[in-house]
């Protein structure tokens, strides 16, 4: 009885999230864009500046955002987008929490004639027609990155555990793909441990704490985000180490945490991922919805950051 009023209970919740962007009418009458999106969740510093991103952008634009948090879990992505399928909205765009899975929701959307934007990460799916567009970081580049930084400011045999994303997630395997293929060409270099922390502090530092019982003679932390590495660094503390000295620790994201972190040494480099995709995932949309051709891909523009470039960008960083 009580697993049946729970699911009641979060349909209700669902429905009211979606139809928190406010109006009964899904496609406004007034040439008003309605916009489904359904978020991964709001496990890290990142996600907090994409939801941010992606509410002022609709704001600003003037687009009826209908927003769900699926709390990580793909089954409530799925009803999120099914749900603004039944309201009819004009496109709906999500960030797939896993890359694989999507395509019979997608298939009705499709035939709903609702378009879809992939925002953030990619989904691997043979069916290139379930999506217009995908807006976001080349992660296998990410990946690149960090590991070219560690053959070039480190000398010698280097053993790295490896704090790994979601399992599944398209960041977490590129970023891994990225690290690895760089890192071939350094037989000295060996990722000895690898785990994923699910993207969040807590997974990071518990999984950090595992290696460090079982894994002797660590040199380096590569944390596919800030927050698993900023877990990290709690654990290595409570170990007696000192974080970005004794143990090298590299991540992925630089949000305003990881920097002041990187500032701080605690962290020493970090390959920056734009989570600010508000803007451009708006004008997309609006291209869709009027029938324009978008590119099948839009790469975000997105740098790095040393411990001394941290210090410098800081006072300006919006998020
Ligand atoms: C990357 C994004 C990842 C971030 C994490 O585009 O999907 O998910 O790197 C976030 O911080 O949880």
């Amino acid at each position: 009885m009580l697993k049946k009023i729970t699911v009641a209970v979060s349909s209700i919740l669902l429905l009211a999230a979606c139809g928190a962007g406010g109006g009964d009418d899904a496609a406004g009458d007034d040439g008003t864009i309605t916009m489904g999106f359904a978020q991964v969740g709001a496990e890290s510093g990142w996600r907090t500046a994409n939801t941010k991103s992606v509410q002022e952008a609709a704001k600003a634009a003037g687009i009826d955002l209908k927003f769900s948090d699926a709390q990580q879990k793909q089954e409530n992505q799925i009803k999120a987008i099914r749900s603004y399928v039944q309201q009819k909205v004009d496109v709906i765009a999500f960030s797939p929490v896993v890359e694989t899975g999507w395509d019979t929701v997608l298939l009705e959307a499709k035939r709903a004639n609702i378009p879809v934007i992939l925002t953030d990460r990619a989904i691997d799916s043979e069916d290139t027609s379930l999506y217009e567009t995908f807006l976001g970081s080349d992660f296998v580049e990410e990946g690149n990155k960090a590991a070219q930084w560690l053959l070039d400011n480190t000398t010698g045999a280097q053993k790295v555990v490896e704090l790994q994303g979601t399992t599944g997630a398209a960041p977490a395997i590129d970023r891994k793909k990225g690290f690895e293929e760089v890192i071939a060409s350094r037989p000295d270099i060996e990722i000895v441990a690898s785990q994923t922390g699910d993207f969040t502090r807590s997974g990071g530092k518990q999984v950090m704490e595992a290696f460090l019982r079982s894994t002797p003679d660590i040199d380096v932390v590569y944390a596919h985000n800030d927050d698993m590495g900023l877990g990290a660094i709690e654990a290595i503390r409570a170990a007696g180490k000192v974080p970005g000295k004794d143990i090298t620790i590299i991540t992925v994201d630089a949000v305003k945490a990881g920097m002041e972190a990187l500032a701080a040494g605690e962290i020493n480099f970090i390959v920056e991922c734009n989570p600010l995709l508000g803007e451009q995932l708006m004008d997309l949309a609006k291209k869709v919805v009027a029938g324009e051709e978008v590119p099948a891909r839009v790469v975000t523009e997105e740098g790095t950051f040393t411990q001394e470039q941290a210090k410098a960008a800081l006072p300006d960083r919006q998020y």
